[in-house]
């Protein structure tokens, strides 16, 4: 563990230390003339001579540069990726990187030559440096928590949809696969809290930002997704935040919260096995003023699972128990401040294998565990992963 703190910590400085370079916001040069010799979806580059001299066109990364090596002084990059430069072959980082990313109408000139050896054309940003996704480790709980596992092995994961609009299975042990190659980015809510189609997996719910429907995919048991279903027809736009939640009402099918974004009214819509059943008034008002749901599980040791509201005027975090009647009882302070702070919370089990369900947040680098308490609390627990950095855009959930 310590190994992985200091690599990923070393690989926070060096992005830092590139930002404030100057290198990024560097003048774009005239590139109508020679605009025509870059065709779209190429990365084109030229020498000292600019756009008079020769030019070199790649549609893919290049590991060594040849005659071009040290030669770079003029990037234009019609791809839709965004182009890592780096002072070595083979795209290592011992001396550091530049990037540029995807512009059809503009190059970017460097006053002073580059001395770029290989050139790397990625999604994200990340990815000049390391994986599209970020660290993720969990302990293995002692028994199955019904949620937060997609891959039955009492392990937490996460699903992390990045600024591409690609998905992500990252099953707890620092690795991570992919499971939807593009097209993630269409949708505007991505919720997951266990089965929903009562086959024993967990499922993902998904809201089409255009179209209001509301999809479920099937977990496949293995991390990844099976053919969508249509769960809501359209409408679901109307909502603002959803919630997967786990079993409120009961009857072993997992249950969704949504709160109305013209009434702030928050709604519970049982599952059904094979989509959503009659709503039920949880929350007669005011849940606009929360900028976060997490359906945490039974963080109060009742048997009966719990929700987590971060307060948008406060960065408080408030736990609302669920009760024995389809509903919610009175609120508890979790968390006294500072919270929204935080870009990603994630309530996704036990993942420190205490058997209690805990909660975790990401606030643009470091990820924090917070363990759930016997008393329904958290406590915040040393944090040591430090390579939750340039995830904008991404969600993880
Ligand atoms: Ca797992
Ligand atoms: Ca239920
Ligand atoms: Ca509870
Ligand atoms: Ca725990």
């Amino acid at each position: 563990m310590r190994n992985t703190l200091l690599r990923r910590v070393a690989a926070w400085a060096t992005t830092l230390g590139l930002a404030s370079l100057g290198v990024l916001g560097a003048g774009a040069a005239p590139a109508q003339a020679a605009r025509s010799d870059c065709p779209m979806g190429y990365l084109c580059v030229w020498g000292a001579q600019g756009y008079n001299g020769p030019m070199l066109k790649t549609k893919t990364s290049m590991a060594t540069l040849g005659s071009w090596d040290n030669k770079i002084e003029t990037v234009f990059n019609r791809t839709s990726s965004i182009a890592c430069l780096y002072d070595e072959p083979n795209y290592a980082r011992t001396t550091g990187y530049h990037w540029v990313d995807p512009d059809p109408d503009y190059a970017t000139h460097y006053g002073d030559m580059l001395s770029t050896s290989s050139m790397k054309l990625v999604r994200t940003l990340r990815e000049c440096e390391t994986d599209a996704y970020p660290y993720w480790e969990a302990a293995t709980a002692p028994k199955a928590g019904g949620f937060g596992d997609m891959n039955g092995d009492r392990r937490a994961d996460i699903a992390l949809r990045d600024e591409a609009g690609r998905l992500w299975f990252l099953p707890g042990d620092g690795t991570g696969r992919l499971i939807g190659s593009g097209g993630w980015n269409a949708f505007d809510a991505l919720a997951r809290h266990g089965d929903f189609s009562r086959d024993g997996r967990e499922d993902v719910i998904a809201r089409e930002k255009a179209t209001g429907k509301l999809w479920l995919y099937p977990g496949t048991g293995s991390g990844g997704l099976g053919t969508r279903a249509l769960i809501g027809s359209g409408g679901w736009n109307s909502m603002g935040r959803i919630a997967a939640f786990g079993d409120l009402t009961g009857d072993g099918r997992s249950d969704l919260f949504a709160v109305e974004k013209a009434t702030g009214k928050l709604w519970l819509y049982p599952g059904t096995g094979s989509g959503l059943g009659a709503r039920k008034l949880v929350g007669s008002g005011g849940w606009n003023s929360m900028n976060a749901l997490v359906g945490a599980g039974d963080m109060t040791g009742d048997g009966r699972p719990d929700l987590i509201a971060r307060e948008k005027a406060t960065g408080k975090l408030w736990l609302y128990p669920g009760t024995s009647t389809w509903g919610l009882g009175g609120r508890t302070l979790i968390g006294n401040g500072g919270w929204n702070s935080m870009q990603h919370l994630l309530g996704i089990g036990d993942t420190s294998g205490d058997g209690r369900p805990d909660l975790h947040a990401a606030d643009g680098i470091w990820l924090h565990q917070y363990q759930g308490t016997a008393t329904g609390g958290l406590r915040k627990v040393a944090s040591d992963n430090g390579d939750w950095w340039a995830l904008e855009g991404a969600a993880a959930f």
